[in-house]
């Protein structure tokens, strides 16, 4: 495409409920959107087209060196620059993205949502869903909720106990050290050991908790995702080789070539896809390629995204190898009022979006009223 104008925007949606991981509670999600306009040839002529990205880093650099200023500011001030001078040469593409970009060290979170806007924008220009341009082999796909950790196990119950009322396909739950066993076993207790289950330590743990952690292997849980560091790679293959538990990589797997290097080592049975965190989209397709090539089963993770980010999971989550429900929640989940139309699960399932590109766009009078910042570039 040829782009005209690149926006970022910068929007503040408080949370229905806190959000607390092993790393912080969140009250409130501020997200970095990216606007892309500009035009694309088709047969027929040339078109005007705009494109949506959803930026999933969070407002502190707590679950990856990511942070929405720090992603405002190189978008601003290197990526975005980048883009527009190799256009004064050459197209740019949403497939050359991640190459025009790649001397940039670090950052996938900003690239990625720059390559899904320009991506979002052209396969409007091609009237083509991201769902048909990925892959995607199914019209709906499991939606399962993720649990923050509570201030009480009754709590906790209470919360499993409403999405299980509202039919949700699994149950994850976050846990730390102090908030590992216990609520594992409550929830066993309370709602039987074939509950689909799950559990996140975000990275909270080291391997001297191996005896600890290996107390989960008694209660059928799907996985454990990430217990120790995002550099650990080796820690959670001599751990994994502890456990019975699948041992699953969230923080760790930041491209195909760590996803490749985690399953040859025995660390990641299962691997958590972000696109965020691994550069985009394409380097998620990647993912999902070598994974189902291996047999490692891979589930779409989430990161408390707006409507814009959503659409864009389920469209990923519908690819063949996506065999674990993914962290795909109804918006309500989140937000009371979405920047998008709602997305809402129904008998455990969401459909995925059909529309061109990403299959949403926000609703100009919630931007309004939630928008902090605008930069055009
Ligand atoms: O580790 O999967 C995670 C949210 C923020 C940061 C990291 C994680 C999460 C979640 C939420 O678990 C998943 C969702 O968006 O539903
Ligand atoms: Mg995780």
């Amino acid at each position: 495409m040829h782009i005209e104008e690149i926006r970022l925007h910068t929007v503040r949606l408080p949370l229905v409920a806190p959000f607390t991981t092993s790393f912080s509670t969140q009250t409130e999600r501020n997200a970095l959107l990216v606007e892309v306009r500009g035009t694309f040839r088709t047969a027929d002529g040339v078109r005007d087209v705009l494109g949506w990205g959803e930026c999933v880093s969070g407002s502190d650099p707590f679950y990856s060196s990511e942070y929405v200023d720090g992603s405002r500011h190189v978008i601003e001030h290197y990526l975005a620059p980048a883009l527009l001078e190799r256009q004064s040469h050459t197209e740019v593409t949403a497939e050359t993205v991640s190459e025009i970009l790649g001397h940039v060290v670090g950052h996938p979170m900003a690239k990625a949502a720059l390559e899904i806007a320009i991506l979002d924008a052209e396969l409007h220009g091609r009237g083509e869903s991201l769902a048909r341009y990925l892959g995607a082999t199914r019209t709906s796909v499991p939606s399962a909720v993720s649990v923050g950790i509570q201030d009480s196990i009754p709590e906790l119950l209470d919360r499993v106990g409403g999405y299980l009322d509202e039919g949700y396909a699994r149950i994850k739950i976050k846990i730390k050290p102090g908030w590992d066993i216990e609520p594992v076993r409550a929830i066993r207790e309370r709602f039987g050991y074939r509950l689909p289950l799950q559990v996140d330590a975000n990275a909270a743990f080291t391997l001297v908790d191996a005896p600890l952690l290996r107390r989960l292997d008694e209660f059928n849980l799907l996985l454990i995702e990430q217990p120790l560091g995002e550099a650990d790679i080796r820690q959670h293959a001599k751990l994994a080789a502890e456990m019975s538990t699948p041992m699953c990589l969230d923080e760790s797997i930041v491209s195909a070539e760590s996803a490749a290097d985690a399953i040859s080592l025995g660390a990641a049975a299962v691997i958590n896809i972000k696109a965020g965190r691994v550069g985009g989209y394409l380097e998620a397709r990647k993912i999902h390629d070598l994974a189902r090539a291996l047999g490692v089963a891979v589930w779409c993770g989430g990161m408390l995204e707006t409507g814009i980010g959503r659409a864009a999971n389920i469209a990923l989550a519908a690819l063949p190898g996506f065999t674990l429900p993914g962290d795909i929640s109804s918006s309500s989940r989140f937000y009371a009022t979405d920047i998008t139309e709602p997305f809402v699960a129904s008998g455990g399932r969401m459909q995925v979006p059909t529309g061109p590109g990403i299959g949403a766009e926000p609703l100009p009078e919630v931007m309004r009223e939630v928008t902090t910042d605008v930069r055009v570039l």
